[in-house]
């Protein structure tokens, strides 16, 4: 039996600040936002793979792929395991599905002037103008379901292609298996064990596609789970959660707990990793309780 997933969120164009902090960063709702830097933003207009092939397809880049790969499922994967000319890279992604990603690859610090091309629209307050991300990926690839560990807000871009885009209340995360000290957990999205994660059983998702020229505005905290239908390029702007818990809980998260978590990791190995699991299986069945 699938995940209980709707495709309820709203999609709007031209949304001024007031609507969209009633509607949307107050509440902490999910919506999607058309031309969200206006219509002729370089963003939409320029921005694209040959733009890119043609400025820094010279550079060499770390690209992961997690075939072959021990999975990390209680935390993020840090390191990119092939080495290869970001041209090619580019060339690779556009020939045909291929699961390999790019992440973690500063497009913004080889061409400054990117900064530049897009001017965050006044609808929100302390955004990271100064930590815009870019995102690589060819049809096939996955950015496996996660939160993000600093709780910021994100606006999720679409210039090429488009993506399957799954996201969950964070108010599920007992039952979607969270592991302690991190962001991620083991459940798969698109084959769910009930029998091994019968929380699963009492959560429901958003399911979205977005677009070349679609932002979706992810809040803080959400779970987000990411497919490439096609080879795509995303671009992100985060801003902090609205509120002073939800800042500090992003600090403490970025801080102290992941740097615990390793700690730990290396003393304990795997005896941490099974308790991880057993403190994520006992939130669950509390939180299975509570509810019935
Ligand atoms: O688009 C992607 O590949 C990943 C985006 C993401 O996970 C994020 O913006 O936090």
């Amino acid at each position: 039996m699938a995940l209980t997933l709707i495709d309820g969120i709203d999609r709007v164009e031209g949304i001024t600040r007031k609507e969209f902090q009633e509607k949307y960063m107050i509440p902490q709702k999910p919506v999607i936002i058309k031309h969200f830097y206006g219509a002729n933003s370089p963003l939409y207009n320029k921005w694209g793979f040959d733009y890119f092939k043609k400025e820094l397809g010279h550079l060499e880049v770390g690209v992961y792929d997690m075939e072959g790969e021990k999975r990390k499922d209680d935390r993020s994967y840090k390191g990119a395991n092939n080495k290869m000319k970001f041209g090619d890279y580019l060339d690779m992604v556009q020939a045909g599905p291929t699961s390999k990603r790019l992440f973690l690859f500063n497009v913004f610090k080889h061409k400054k002037e990117l900064h530049n091309d897009f001017e965050f629209p006044d609808v929100a307050d302390k955004v990271l103008k100064f930590l815009p991300l870019a995102f690589f990926g060819g049809a096939g690839a996955v950015t496996r379901i996660h939160r993000d560990m600093d709780n910021s807000n994100v606006f999720l871009t679409e210039l090429a292609g488009n993506k399957r885009v799954v996201l969950f209340d964070p108010k599920y995360s007992d039952l979607m298996y969270r592991y302690p000290f991190g962001t991620h957990t083991s459940i798969d999205i698109n084959n769910p064990d009930y029998e091994k994660f019968p929380g699963l059983d009492k959560v429901t998702g958003y399911d979205c596609t977005i677009e070349a020229g679609d932002t979706v505005f992810m809040p803080s905290g959400w779970w987000h789970h990411i497919e490439y239908r096609s080879a795509g390029i995303g671009f992100s702007v985060r801003s902090l959660s609205p509120n002073i818990s939800g800042r500090l809980k992003g600090f403490y998260q970025i801080g102290v707990l992941t740097h615990l978590d390793e700690l730990l990791r290396m003393l304990l190995k795997d005896r941490w990793f099974e308790t991880k699991k057993k403190i994520a299986h006992r939130r669950a069945n509390d939180a299975i309780a509570a509810m019935s």
